[in-house]
């Protein structure tokens, strides 16, 4: 067994959690000879029921699972965090105003990332699954200064898994047997998930699918508001799929993307295809090492530029918004 790693969860008693925090504990993160100690994080009023999840937790006797803290203080819990995944956030109510949501949310990711600033471990990694997520990582990495921004990263993985789902269902390619795939920006419906650089069997997938209608009007709709559509079926919004994209992105960040392929994160923009510097955007990135590198090089086509910048323009409008509301 190797040295234990501690991986801090916030929203821990939340729907997500509940999946997460089974998976990660079982091993499915880290593998089976890495110990984990996680640190868990909620508000005050939902420790009691995270205490019943952590009961649970025990009774499942996994051999990879350390140590279990839990508690509603961020500098407690992230002491010594190598890995922080920030689920828990402030859903919208009725009656909510975005700029009410943005600050609901910016109070909860300004505390964080400067709990995160202060004690988490030298080599941390922070993925911020919490919605708006790429806003809140962008509140969350303005927060902690001396944190390098490579650290931090939103979900976008979950939309990346749907749109291979979509299209090996679309050809009767195996979801393994698909490659490339990217989805660029932000995390909510303006998403663009790009089938022109992913290829099927070493092919490329838009000329395999040939069918320009589907992918306009069928598949890039149904990826990007697949979470609407989870809701409507099982009046819950999406919960073991976003945990087990969670696992995906931060395993594959910590250990690497496979040889010649490529995952999408969001990740602190360079610049790279023309997107402003500093927004959080989903890119085509490789990992290695902890480090993560953007794909570059790719043709876009007028097409693909149009729906990059306009997910990128959207960035711009929820920067600006938390940046007026002093979060950044
Ligand atoms: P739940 O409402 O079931 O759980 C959220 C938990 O966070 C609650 O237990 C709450 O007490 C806790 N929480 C709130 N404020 C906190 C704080 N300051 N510190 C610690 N914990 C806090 O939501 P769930 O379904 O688990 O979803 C969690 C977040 O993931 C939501 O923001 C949701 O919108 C987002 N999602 C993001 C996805 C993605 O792909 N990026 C997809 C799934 C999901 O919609």
């Amino acid at each position: 067994m190797t040295t234990p790693v501690k991986v801090a969860v916030t929203g821990a008693a939340g729907q997500i959690g509940y999946s997460l925090l089974f998976r990660i504990a079982s091993g499915a993160l880290l593998g089976p000879d890495t110990p984990v100690q996680l640190r868990l994080l909620e508000i005050t009023p939902a420790l009691k029921a995270l205490e019943g999840v952590v009961m649970e937790l025990d009774d499942c006797a996994f051999t990879t699972l350390d140590s279990v803290e839990i508690g509603d203080d961020a500098t407690h819990i992230f002491d010594g965090a190598n890995l922080a995944l920030l689920v828990g956030a402030r859903p919208r109510t009725k009656g909510m105003e975005r700029g009410d949501l943005l600050e609901a949310n910016g109070a909860i990711f300004t505390t964080q990332g400067k709990a995160l600033n202060e004690v988490a471990a030298d080599d941390v990694r922070i993925g911020v699954t919490g919605n708006p997520a790429n806003t809140n990582a962008l509140i969350a990495m303005s927060n902690a200064p001396d944190i390098p921004r490579e650290r931090f990263s939103a979900l976008t993985r979950l939309d990346h898994n749907r749109a291979l789902s979509q299209l090996a269902a679309k050809t009767g390619a195996k979801v393994g047997d698909i490659t490339k795939m990217t989805i660029w920006g932000n995390h909510s419906a303006t998403q663009y998930p790009d089938v022109f650089h992913a290829e099927i069997g070493g092919r490329n997938a838009a000329e395999v699918v040939d069918d320009q209608a589907w992918i306009e009007n069928d598949f890039i709709p149904t990826v990007a508001k697949r979470g609407a559509a989870i809701i409507e079926a099982r009046g819950a919004s999406s919960a073991a799929s976003a945990a087990s994209a969670t696992i995906d992105a931060a395993r594959d960040w910590l250990q690497g993307t496979p040889e010649g392929d490529w995952a999408s994160m969001a990740v602190a923009s360079d610049g790279s295809y023309g997107i402003p510097e500093g927004l959080i955007y989903s890119y085509p990135v490789t990992t290695s090492g902890g480090d993560w590198e953007i794909v570059q090089g790719l043709e876009i086509d007028d097409f693909s530029r149009a729906k990059m910048d306009a997910t990128a323009a959207e960035l711009v409008e929820e920067r600006d918004a938390v940046k007026e509301l002093g979060l950044i």
